[in-house]
């Protein structure tokens, strides 16, 4: 099959676990994984899948940014970056990824993500993740305030990034902010984009550390060679 042919398949496979999922009346606990995902890798659907057992989610949203308002220069087509994720998502029936921000034509806010999966989905129950690491950067966001009633935060441990020291962080957020957050430990991957970025740039190996129809996708774009 060639790499567009895949897409398409993962695509459908995508669209139908949309509709089981739309189907479902019931309250159910949703996790979110929003990210550049420049390009999705094995750490961060490691770290959705062990939070997801975790707390006991039904299901985990995987949301490509579009125009993100904390990375300006990113390179990569935001459509290539949403087709890695559709087929970084495809074999787990429960992970679906979803194009609401790469389909906004303005500038992409978690604050108006989590307002329309809200309106869409008023029975589910949100779950944001982030690594340590923008958890200690969310003061920055638009909208926080908003976006801690819309969803529980949930802080992952990052390799590089303390979770004991993200803590004095999240003590000082939830006061501010009256809300609780939840920070987990989760196994620690030390995979990160730049790295692969770089790997690639240098004609180095990524194999292992994506899944291999993502490393195809890249290779067929020929997308992070300098
Ligand atoms: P990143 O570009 O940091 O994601 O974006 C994370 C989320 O923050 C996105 O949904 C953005 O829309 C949102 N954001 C950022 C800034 C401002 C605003 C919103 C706003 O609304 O104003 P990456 O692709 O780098 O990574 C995705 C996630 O995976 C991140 O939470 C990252 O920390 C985490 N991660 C790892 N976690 C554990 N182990 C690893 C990881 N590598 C990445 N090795």
């Amino acid at each position: 099959m060639s790499i567009l042919e895949l897409v398409d398949s993962a695509r459908k496979i995508n669209d139908n676990k949309i509709e089981e999922f739309s189907n479902i009346k019931n309250k159910k606990k949703v996790g979110i994984l929003g990210g550049t995902f420049d390009p999705i890798h094995y750490a961060h659907l490691a770290t959705a899948e062990f939070i997801k057992d975790k707390y006991n989610l039904d299901w985990m949203f995987f949301i490509p940014t579009g125009n993100p308002p904390h990375k300006l220069g990113i390179k990569t087509d935001k459509y290539d970056r949403y087709n890695m994720v559709l087929l970084a998502t495809e074999t787990n029936s429960k992970f679906i990824a979803l194009d609401l921000e790469i389909e906004r034509k303005e500038r992409t806010y978690t604050v108006d993500t989590l307002k329309d999966l809200k309106n869409k989905y008023p029975e589910a129950e949100f779950y944001f993740i982030t690594g340590a690491d923008a958890i200690c950067e969310v003061e920055s966001w638009k909208g926080m305030k908003k976006n801690f009633e819309m969803a529980t935060f949930i802080a992952a441990t990052r390799p590089g990034i303390s979770l004991l020291k993200a803590q004095e962080k999240i003590e000082q957020l939830e006061k501010k902010y009256n809300t609780s957050i939840i920070s987990v430990y989760v196994p620690s991957l030390d995979i990160s984009s730049t790295y692969i970025r770089e790997q690639i740039e240098d004609g180095k190996t990524v194999r292992y550390l994506i899944p291999e129809s993502v490393e195809k996708y890249l290779e067929t774009k020929n997308l992070y060679k300098k």
